[in-house]
């Protein structure tokens, strides 16, 4: 029988790890021939919670699924692990300020980097979907230093998604039909959702759609767009966010095709202008779990703005927790 490939998933009786583990089960991320090992992390507070998850899974008599771990100890669940995808980490609660939650989960991302250091399979590929998910992927890949940096990426997918979707919509075209678009810098509300490169059935998408529209309905819409789920379905995004987050690890592993990139945060290496030292949102190129920033996008003074002050957030951010960051 083909070895099952072990896939660690935090936070798996939260929102999105409820929509993750059963499309994880089902062969969603890697097909119908591949049997998987989940190994569910939780905190002791929601060990009953995740008891029930299993037992759910059980139910669902998936014929890939060849075992489930659940622990409340980082060390069990990723032991081994081939993929993790961090999802768990602490809303924000009444009274709380930004600055207090982006400390209280670096604590967790720092634990769980030290954690993957010590017990992950030597090529696990890391997907960090908490937020602040960029800052949070710069304290697990600092905290892993026996792993590369190159192993962890944060989640764009679910903003890169938005705007093909978004884009798709207003041209009257279909999903496939987009090409080109990349989600620059912070999974927050400075991101740049770019369609300056992008194509829609091979042409050029602003000569499709109007300047006014991009810049006036489009960027805040998709920057917005999690705000306005919540306040829409009354919770926040999860089965969009799991679906990414397998698309996400999907294309990173399987590669973008050369047909055109994708939008990753990965460790900013100077290109486009971003100095290292944070994760950063990127056009990608993917091939069988290594990824490359795509060199190839001019920038104007439109989109320099924008990527400048998205990269302004991300390195405030980081000067708030630099003490957690050993390398
Ligand atoms: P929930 O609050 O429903 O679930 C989070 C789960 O994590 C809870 O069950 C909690 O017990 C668990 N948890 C807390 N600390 C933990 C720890 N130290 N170890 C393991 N588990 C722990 O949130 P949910 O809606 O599932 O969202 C999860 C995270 O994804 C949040 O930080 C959220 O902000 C973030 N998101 C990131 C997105 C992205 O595109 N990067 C989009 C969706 C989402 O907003």
């Amino acid at each position: 029988m083909t070895k099952p490939v072990r896939i660690a998933v935090t936070g798996a009786a939260g929102n999105i790890g409820y929509a993750l583990v059963f499309r994880l089960a089902a062969g969603d991320l890697l097909g119908p021939d591949q049997p998987v090992v989940l190994q569910l992390l939780e905190i002791p507070q929601a060990a009953q919670a995740l008891s029930g998850v299993v037992m759910e899974l059980e139910d669902g008599a998936f014929p890939l699924l060849h075992d489930v771990v659940a622990s409340d100890r980082a060390e069990v669940a990723f032991r081994d692990a081939d993929l993790a995808f961090l999802v768990g980490s602490r809303p924000r609660t009444a009274g709380m300020e930004r600055k207090d939650l982006l400390r209280v989960n670096a604590e967790i991302f720092a634990n769980q980097g030290r954690a993957l250091d010590r017990q992950a399979a030597r090529d696990v590929r890391v997907l960090v979907v908490g937020n602040p998910a960029n800052t949070n992927a710069l304290i697990a890949a600092s905290n892993a230093p026996s792993l590369s940096t190159h192993q962890f990426s944060s989640m764009m997918r679910l903003d890169h998604n938005r705007a093909v979707s978004a884009l798709a919509r207003k041209a009257g075209a279909m999903i496939r039909d987009v090409a080109g678009i990349v989600v620059f810098g912070n999974h927050s509300s400075t991101q740049f959702p770019c369609i300056d490169h992008a194509t829609v059935r091979g042409r050029a998408a602003l000569e499709l759609v109007e300047r006014s529209w991009y810049e006036k309905e489009f960027i805040p819409t998709i920057q917005q767009r999690g705000a306005a789920v919540i306040k829409t379905r009354g919770a926040s995004s999860a089965a969009s966010a799991a679906s990414a987050a397998l698309d996400h690890m999907r294309t990173w592993i399987r590669g973008t095709e050369g047909s055109s990139w994708t939008s990753m945060g990965v460790a900013a290496d100077g290109s486009y202008g971003v100095a290292p030292g944070i994760f950063f949102g990127y056009p990608v190129r993917t091939s069988e779990g290594s990824y490359r920033v795509t060199q190839d996008l001019k920038l104007d003074e439109f989109q320099r703005a924008r990527i400048a002050a998205s990269e302004k957030e991300l390195r405030e951010e980081r000067d708030g927790i630099t003490d957690l960051l050993p390398r």
